[in-house]
């Protein structure tokens, strides 16, 4: 096995280096000089490798995911650990970690039960982009920058949770591990955990970004026979079907309801439906596209801040499902070592999601590809 290399002469000084800082949403973010403080008790800093650019960092930019700012984000970080805090355990320096959003403490009521990945040490929902102690390890031009969800990826050093860092094999590709820190297992997982897709199924899945794909492959995966894609930018469908999708539906290009023609397509309902938009109209969708009586739905995407979902609950009392899915029901530290294990034994096909890769100081380029909806993941360098 090889070994990571690693230096301990910066354990416990503070770091200088670059991280691209979002001063303001709806502004391109802007290289900066930053200090990151040493870990304390329970914390883990570590050098960052790569990070994926999610859908979510680009919803706090445009405002529809609120978290306070300025802040440091990304949240699908690859890295080696740099140094540890007291009482850190479970990582050492020099290890390779993922840098997750989601923590897994393993005390807390949701980390104890055996279903439940949403842990109570991060406010998912409303997030405060501090630390656990109320501070941040982050200054730059004096000021005090906010983390995101406790992760902050675009930036050359890091300050985590314990519980929200994931050692992985020493032996995994850092330039592409990066996207199982968020979106690949978040799509996937949806699939295979939360629906438990079954062989021979039809399945829908709305929005083939980075999290669509990946819920695509996690059908795949799961032996689905018909795989209907929706997305309403047609340059995704040949990647889409590239992936596995057997059916792609533009609902711009449609008189009726989108719901109305899968309907239609599926005679009686898709068996399993997957929201990876992120809006009412698509949730609604979704729900009313799976059957009456067996389908189940599944909300990935986050909707825009203080929305409310609205539907005729006669369309559950037939026997349809709906849940959400976090991370794809994954606890974080036991099941994503796994996860890369079998990245790594090539069983899952991580690297087909990756369209770009860019060094990190063209960050804001990233972003433009994001929008432009020309990429499904672009990964950056560090
Ligand atoms: N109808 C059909 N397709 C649409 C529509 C619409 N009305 N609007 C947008 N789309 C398509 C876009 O063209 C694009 O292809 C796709 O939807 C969205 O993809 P991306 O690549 O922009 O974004 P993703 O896939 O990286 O992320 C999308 C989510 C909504 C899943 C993401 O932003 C999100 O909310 N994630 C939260 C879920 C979660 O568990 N988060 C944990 C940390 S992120
Ligand atoms: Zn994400
Ligand atoms: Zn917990």
């Amino acid at each position: 096995m090889s070994q990571a290399k690693f230096s301990t002469e910066t354990a416990g000084k503070v770091i200088t280096c670059r991280a691209a800082i979002a001063w303001t949403s709806n502004a391109p973010l802007s290289i900066e000089e930053v200090e990151v403080d040493p870990p304390k008790a329970g914390e883990v800093r570590i050098k960052v490798i790569s990070s994926g650019i999610c859908g979510s960092d680009n919803h706090i930019l445009d405002g529809t995911f609120k978290t306070p700012l300025p802040a440091i984000l990304g949240h699908e970080g690859a890295g080696i650990v740099e140094s540890i805090g007291e009482d850190v355990n479970s990582v050492k320096p020099g290890d390779k970690v993922l840098l997750i959003a989601l923590p897994q403490c393993r005390k807390c009521d949701s980390c104890l039960h055996a279903k439940g990945n949403c842990c109570l040490k991060e406010d998912i929902f409303s997030p405060f982009g501090l630390m656990l102690d109320g501070t941040t390890r982050f200054t730059c031009k004096g000021r005090k920058v906010h983390n995101i969800l406790g992760t902050s990826t675009f930036t050359e050093y890091t300050v985590m949770h314990e519980i929200s860092v994931v050692k992985i094999d020493d032996d995994a590709p850092m330039e592409n591990v990066c996207i199982l820190a968020c979106g690949f297992p978040t799509g996937y997982g949806a699939a295979v955990n939360a629906a438990q897709v079954t062989p021979g199924s039809t399945c829908v899945v709305f929005g083939l970004g980075g999290v669509g794909s990946a819920v695509v492959l996690g059908c795949k995966a799961a032996g689905a026979s018909r795989i209907i894609g929706i997305d309403i930018n047609e340059r995704k469908f040949e990647k889409a079907k590239a992936l596995g999708v057997t059916d792609c539906l533009n609902p711009q290009k449609f008189k009726k309801p989108i719901q109305q023609v899968i309907m239609e397509m599926t005679e009686f309902g898709a068996d399993f439906t997957f929201e990876a938009i992120g809006t009412i109209d698509t949730m609604v969708a979704a729900l009313e596209s799976c059957n009456m009586s067996y389908g189940v739905c599944v909300i990935i995407g986050v909707a825009p801040a203080k929305s409310q979902l609205s539907f005729d609950p006669m369309k559950l009392l037939s026997g349809r499902t709906l849940k959400g899915s976090l991370i794809g029901e994954y606890k974080i530290r036991d099941d994503i070592p796994l996860l890369v294990d079998n990245y790594m034994k090539k069983k899952i096909d991580v690297d087909s999601m990756i369209t770009h890769k860019l060094p990190f100081v063209k960050i804001n380029k990233g972003f433009e590809l994001l929008r432009s909806g020309k990429c499904i993941r672009c990964i950056l360098l560090f």
